[in-house]
């Protein structure tokens, strides 16, 4: 894990870095906007003039894997309540998706014993009402990792139904929409990396246009349940579609081995690298940067989505020096007001208490995670750095961590105003209920927090505040935002030859996975 406080000592000012191999310069003016689409929609999150949203979904119905046997349409569920094995009477129980519902006569079996089933389907006719709700209905659960374990099986709500057919583009306008392939870019270079994910710089041949290259090995991701946060990720990428600070999606495609998700670039590098420079923030601009973000957790919220992963590494700043949050990897969607989940996730030094605890929690968490990440742009440390930790290694652990966050009383830097502590007490408070953007007045006691009293938010979320730091970008492939770690990395992906990794890959998993932004095809072919 990347950590600005330690880091900042060993980072240089500034960084010699070495030219790129093959890197040529481009024809474009770098300080043309980098918006996504070409034109703007009439307020954030609205669609752009011609925008067709349904495109983002087409594919991630299709995913939904279906078994058929006996006449039976089987599907993987989970189960809230107690269910039983039609096949073997056994009770259905563990986490991920324990069992097959048939979504034809609803007949519920073990996994294990679908195939064995004998007795025919009830109902062999389809109705197509109740194949949506159930291709769509079902809640997803978090994909795992070292700092990411799943809880007990949540009911939760069901995300809204897609909107009807699945309508693929190429169906549309015939010949007008091809997919995306590696092929298609130069792999510039490796600039991010988590445990899920490796993020490359690359550039599209024909328009030489750069993007981030979002690569997910499908080994990680081919438990059943874990296909789900494919899903998620897709979706956030279309709610986020249009939201001036969260990052837009390009295109999606596959090899037999990996999943590639294509994103807007985004110039100016990220807080981490910022932080790392700069040491402390002026109030003014933590203000600055805690408002935009706090608009688009907001814009997420409001559309039943928790980020659940805000760090510094994931604000990025644009040319001009706007925030645009990203990876959406960690979500969770189809949350309303007043629900909880309870997946252990996140990025330790972020994690709310009430994650810790074990409770249920909702967008308390983002809110949580914001009050971290603004003492750290304020005090130029985090508020959980134990100053002799770093001597003592029984106090360098995760758990020792964990129980600071659950128990130490945050201690704010005398040198901060009044507002400034007063804002940060209110997002760092351990009870999610009296949390600053938590209670009954939620995002309006944020608003109208005397911290971002100077702030107009309006003209904020239209981007019409001028930012308070310019990241100097000397052209479009410039890398001195860049996290000098990544430099040296080679870009190249492993060939696609080791067979025995790829066989184990259920490739229907992923099917329909291919998606091109349509608006941006239309973008490039006028460039
Ligand atoms: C930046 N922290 S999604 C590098 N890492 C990432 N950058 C971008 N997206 C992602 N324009 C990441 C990571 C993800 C999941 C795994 C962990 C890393 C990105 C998206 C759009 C730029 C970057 C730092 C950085 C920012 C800008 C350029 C170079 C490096």
């Amino acid at each position: 894990m990347r950590s600005f406080w330690t880091e900042f000592l060993t980072a240089a000012a500034s960084h010699p870095f070495p030219a790129i191999p093959g890197d040529i310069p481009t024809p474009y003016d770098f300080d043309r906007s980098e918006e996504l689409f070409p034109n703007v929609p009439a307020a954030p999150g609205m669609p752009c003039a011609g925008e067709d949203r349904s495109i983002y979904r087409r594919g991630a119905r299709r995913w939904r894997k279906l078994y058929r046997v006996n006449g039976h349409i089987f599907q993987a569920k989970r189960f809230n309540r107690r269910a039983f094995c039609a096949f073997c009477q056994d009770r259905i129980w563990g986490l991920g998706r324990q069992g097959f519902k048939c979504i034809q006569c609803k007949l519920l079996v073990h996994k294990k014993c679908h195939k064995l089933v004998q007795k025919p389907c009830s109902n062999e006719h389809v109705d197509p009402v109740e194949v949506k709700e159930d291709a769509n209905g079902e809640s997803t659960l978090g994909r795992a990792s070292s700092v990411r374990s799943r809880a007990e099986p949540e009911p939760l709500p069901e995300t809204p139904p897609a909107p009807p057919a699945p309508v693929r583009a190429e169906d549309l306008e015939p010949g007008s929409q091809r997919h995306y392939s590696l092929e298609d870019f130069e792999l510039i270079r490796v600039i991010g990396r988590g445990s899920y994910a490796k993020v490359l710089m690359v550039e599209l041949k024909r328009t030489k246009r750069v993007y981030a290259m979002k690569v997910i090995k499908k080994a990680l991701v081919t438990d059943d349940e874990d296909i789900d946060w494919v899903q998620t990720e897709k979706h956030v990428f279309e709610t986020a579609s249009n939201h001036p600070f969260l990052v837009g999606l390009h295109s999606c495609f596959q090899t037999p081995s990996r999943l590639f998700f294509v994103i807007e670039f985004v110039r100016g590098g990220d807080l981490m690298f910022h932080m790392q420079r700069q040491r402390r923030l002026p109030e003014e601009h933590a203000r600055f940067y805690a408002a935009e973000i706090s608009l688009a957790l907001h814009f997420l919220h409001e559309r039943g989505v928790i980020y659940r992963d805000l760090k510094l590494d994931n604000v990025l700043l644009d040319h001009e020096g706007h925030i645009k949050l990203t990876d959406y990897g960690m979500c969770k969607e189809g949350v309303r007001p007043g629900d909880t989940t309870s997946t252990f996730c996140g990025t330790p030094n972020y994690i709310a208490p009430e994650i810790l605890r074990g409770e249920e929690y909702g967008f308390s968490v983002d809110w949580w995670a914001l009050g971290v990440l603004t003492y750290e742009m304020l005090a130029g440390r985090s508020p959980f750095d134990i100053a002799q930790a770093a001597d003592n290694p029984d106090q360098n652990t995760e758990d020792y961590l964990f129980q600071v966050i659950l128990e130490k009383t945050i201690r704010i830097p005398r040198s901060l105003s009044v507002k400034a502590a007063s804002v940060l007490k209110g997002f760092l408070n351990k009870n999610p209920v009296e949390r600053l953007g938590c209670g009954e007045g939620a995002f309006l006691d944020i608003v109208n927090h005397p911290f971002f009293k100077s702030i107009e938010w309006e003209m904020l979320e239209q981007k019409q505040v001028v930012p308070p730091f310019k990241p100097r970008l000397e052209g479009e492939r410039d890398l001195a935002n860049f996290p000098p770690e990544f430099t040296d990395e080679p870009v190249h992906l492993t060939p696609d030859d080791d067979s025995t990794v790829i066989a184990d890959i259920d490739q229907s998993e992923f099917e329909g996975f291919e998606y091109v932004n349509p608006l941006l095809m239309s973008l490039e072919d006028c460039v």
